[in-house]
């Protein structure tokens, strides 16, 4: 792979709290992923972080819905939704960053998930695409033409990012084994994979950077 350091940018997805196992949203082996990312931030110019960061009353909680449990289905913003425990909230230690991870090269964070109305998997817009973090511009305002992504949840937050990085003209790389998947159905990692694959993501892992 043919990598520019001054056109590459690395976005660490959502390494929370709330997605390590222990938090109210655990990807199991989530904490696999911190010292993976630590050493993969030394090799890039930019790295930027996204947060997910709700409110208490945000949609996506299956507490705000009487009756609901996590894992059901019901509709927000026009779209299926499935619905998760309460999770990252804003001001809770859920939604701080891993403790462990080395946020020293941080150039900027890009919190998602603050309207209640409508949930946002990926970095760039929320899930009804009204909404823009304003990650695509400033990445662009940088001249990054390489994007890599990492991070939680593979079968969710990294691969939407992944697949706005593309859609918005970024050469987009998932780096497999610098991510978890939530795996709510035991494919749901490696289907994520392949969705990203055939929409022209490069999939490699750290030790090709
Ligand atoms: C995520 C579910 C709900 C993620 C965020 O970061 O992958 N998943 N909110
Ligand atoms: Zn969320």
């Amino acid at each position: 792979m043919k990598r520019s350091k001054e056109k590459s940018a690395l976005i660490v997805v959502d390494v929370q709290n709330d997605f390590i196992p222990g938090g109210a949203l655990a990807v199991n082996e989530g904490d696999l992923v911190v010292p993976t990312i630590n050493g993969l931030q030394e090799k890039f110019k930019y790295v930027v972080a996204t947060q997910d960061f709700h409110p208490s009353n945000h949609g996506s909680f299956a507490a705000n819905h009487a009756g609901k449990m996590p894992g059901e289905l019901i509709e927000l913003a026009g779209l299926t939704q499935i619905l998760w425990p309460v999770h990252c909230v804003q001001g809770s230690s859920g939604a701080d960053f891993h403790s462990d991870l080395d946020q020293s090269q941080w150039a900027a964070v890009f919190r998602k998930g603050k309207n209640p109305e409508v949930d946002s998997y990926s970095g760039f817009f929320d899930n009804a695409k009204r909404g823009d973090t304003g990650l695509g511009d400033y990445l662009k305002s940088l001249g990054i033409e390489q994007v890599f992504v990492c991070g939680l949840a593979l079968d969710y937050c990294v691969k939407f990012t992944a697949l706005d990085s593309k859609s918005l003209g970024f050469e987009t790389f998932l780096i497999t084994d610098a991510t978890k998947a939530v795996n709510l159905n035991p494919a749901d990692g490696s289907n994520a994979i392949a969705e990203m694959e055939k929409a022209g993501i490069k999939i490699i892992t750290s030790k090709e950077l």
